[in-house]
């Protein structure tokens, strides 16, 4: 049983890797992007509350995703294991499931951290926005947004999980394929 985050900028994979590992490791992937997006489609009272920080590039309050997240925590299919993906992004949202876990009575196994320069996120980005047309990729302001808060707001959190022993960095440039395959041998070493 594996209980792991994957961490890194907009555009460095996480939402792509994380659906491969969690089918690889037999655990279920939870995407806080993915369920605020679900939540906005779907016009819930939690879409509404997400929806200008998320089409802006902002981090939704912490309050509201870390309630979120301790429900998802509590669902069944995670006292299986589970991948964090996009979360936690801030000092408070580390605290927080710090909490959470411990509540659970469970531990972190590892966190990855997926690496990518900024021209290569901002590429895969807009290309992202023809396909997909995710507000938050196709306004360049909101992407500038999500980098700064990646180097201000998580930059840090991850120091805090290496300085704790759990970081695993893997170079996320590359094709799809080879980047899982370095982060299969990355959480086996
Ligand atoms: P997320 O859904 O986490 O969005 P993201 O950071 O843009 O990353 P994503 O996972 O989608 O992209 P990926 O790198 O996989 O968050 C969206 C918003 O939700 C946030 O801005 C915030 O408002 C809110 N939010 C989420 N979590 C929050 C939290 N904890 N607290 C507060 N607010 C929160 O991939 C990007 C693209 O690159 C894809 O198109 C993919 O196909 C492509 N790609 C991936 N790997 C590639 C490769 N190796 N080569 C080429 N292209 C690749």
């Amino acid at each position: 049983m594996t209980r792991m985050l994957i961490v890194g900028p907009a555009g460095s994979g996480k939402g792509t890797q994380s659906k491969r590992i969690a089918e690889e490791l037999g655990i279920v992937a939870i995407s806080t992007g993915d369920i605020f997006r679900a939540n906005i489609k779907g016009e819930t009272e939690l879409g509404r509350e997400a929806k200008t920080y998320v089409d802006a590039g902002d981090l939704v309050p912490d309050s509201v995703t870390n309630r979120m997240v301790e429900d998802r925590l509590a669902w069944e299919d995670a006292a299986e294991g589970f991948l964090l993906d996009g979360y936690p992004r801030n000092r408070t949202q580390v605290t927080a499931l710090d909490e959470m876990l411990g509540r659970l009575g469970v531990e972190l196994d590892v966190v990855l951290e997926l690496t990518a320069d900024r021209e290569e996120l901002t590429q895969r980005l807009k290309k992202r926005a023809e396909i997909e047309g995710r507000q938050d990729d196709a306004d360049e302001s909101a992407i500038r947004r999500r980098l700064e808060l990646f180097d201000s707001e998580t930059a840090p959190m991850i120091a805090e999980y290496e300085s704790r022993g759990l970081l695993r960095r893997v170079d996320g440039l590359g094709e799809i394929d080879e980047v899982n395959a370095r982060i299969m041998a990355a959480l086996k070493g």
